[in-house]
């Protein structure tokens, strides 16, 4: 995170576009001069040439040619520059409600720092539940997303459910210093002003995974419980064997392992590496159908088929503030990893549970297989025939909820 936020203060403050601007100008305008200039001694040369000998040409033409490359050499380097803080520059949001901005239309708590957090529940009352969970969402969703359970099901157990748009997407105001820890401390100032009691149960899907570590590392004492559905994983956590990570990201497609390597090796090149046109880049982003297996390629089918709510509103505020910048916050260097986590529940007062579909080839199974080996206090539940998109599946969406309620 450190080196994020670093190297995107030096981008953004030390080359302010207006100094740049004029700097630009200004080399262009040199660099025209020095061309104007060469034509100029070429006329000359080419008239000496006619009257003088062989040898004054050259050394008329060996004379200027040094400083002109150099300096024709800078114009272009400072071109190049100037083309590359272009690229490099995420483009400011959109922030919802403000002149510009898309409209705010969901109810939003606001935190401490000022950011708002909007929000959606379902399910009983709250004041009625008998299971009080917080949804977080996964990469490129919302608050809005379709849980696949039935009403029927939801009365039955008594569940209230608290659904977020995460920082930057939907309706959420974007978060430059947004951070793994900050996701659990957003989780908990949600949490505490609606209200919703002094502990909760957590189930986080796919990306949303992260901010479910993160609240486990941070805020252990606020949770009755929590499932990680297909979890989110990461190739260079702290205190994890760097062997199994290099099988984990070995399973993936050459373009997701370059741009998961770029987020965390080179932050500050995300943006450019995800508008450029000359390398892949993120399978799910590109339609590269190779990361679904048969049983999502099924489920794709039956969700295009009926219609989402609130998808336009996910990227609504640009889509660096959502979706790329919460790769850089899944891919940033923790302070932490999940082995480093201490059992939740040491007297079994509520459980932690990892389900991976066996399919998956978005998230390698290998990996939360070793965490749950590592980690007896998870329950691990691997899924045949299953793949990434089974969270959309009520067959399997229901048993999740009533393992970490009831099981
Ligand atoms: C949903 O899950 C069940 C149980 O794993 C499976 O039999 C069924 O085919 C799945 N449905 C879809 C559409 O994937
Ligand atoms: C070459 C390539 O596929 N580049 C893609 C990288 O990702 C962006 C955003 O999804 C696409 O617009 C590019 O075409």
């Amino acid at each position: 995170m450190m080196s994020l936020s670093f190297n995107e203060r030096v981008v953004s403050e030390s080359l302010s576009p207006l100094v740049l601007v004029i700097y630009i100008q200004h080399i262009y305008k040199l660099s025209l001069l020095y061309i104007y200039m060469a034509g100029g001694t070429k006329k000359i040369s080419a008239a000496s040439a006619r009257s003088h000998t062989r040898k004054s040409k050259q050394t008329t033409s060996l004379n200027l040619s040094p400083i002109m490359i150099v300096q024709v050499g800078v114009a272009l380097l400072a071109g190049l520059l100037g083309w590359a803080y272009v690229a490099i520059k995420p483009p400011p949001p959109k922030v919802c409600g403000t002149p510009g901005g898309p409209p705010v239309t969901s109810p939003r708590v606001q935190l401490s720092d000022g950011r708002h957090l909007a929000y959606k529940e379902k399910g009983v009352p709250k004041e009625e539940a008998k299971y009080k969970i917080i949804v977080i969402h996964g990469f490129d969703s919302s608050k809005d997303l379709d849980l696949a359970v039935s009403q029927e099901f939801i009365e039955e157990l008594g569940i209230y459910f608290l659904l977020f748009d995460r920082a930057g997407y939907g309706e959420s105001d974007p978060h430059p210093k947004r951070s793994v820890k900050g996701e659990a401390l957003d989780i908990q100032e949600l949490a505490d002003k609606l209200d919703i009691g002094s502990k909760f149960y957590l189930i986080g899907f796919s990306m949303g995974a992260y901010p479910v570590w993160s609240c486990l590392k941070y805020i252990p004492h606020r949770l009755s419980g929590a499932s990680l559905v297909v979890p989110f994983v990461h190739y260079w956590w702290p205190h994890f064997p760097a062997d199994i990570s290099k099988k984990g990201i070995k399973t993936l497609p050459a373009r997701d392992r370059w741009t998961f390597r770029v987020a965390h090796y080179a932050p500050w090149l995300f943006n450019w590496w995800m508008t450029q046109k000359w390398f892949p880049n993120l399978s799910i982003m590109t339609g590269n159908m190779a990361v679904f297996c048969d049983p999502d390629l099924e489920m794709l089918k039956i969700l295009s088929s009926t219609p989402s709510v609130g998808q336009e509103k996910i990227q609504q505020q640009g889509v660096y503030e959502s979706l790329y910048r919460d790769i850089l916050v899944g891919y940033s260097k923790w302070d932490f990893g999940p082995l480093d986590i201490a059992n939740p529940f040491p007297n079994n007062e509520g459980s932690i549970h990892i389900w991976q579909g066996r399919e998956d080839r978005i998230i390698p199974s290998l990996m939360n297989r070793y965490i749950a080996e590592k980690l007896p206090w998870i329950r691990y539940h691997e899924v045949p025939d299953a793949g990434h998109l089974m969270m959309f599946n009520s067959t399997v969406c229901e048993p999740i909820l009533r393992e970490l309620f009831l099981g």
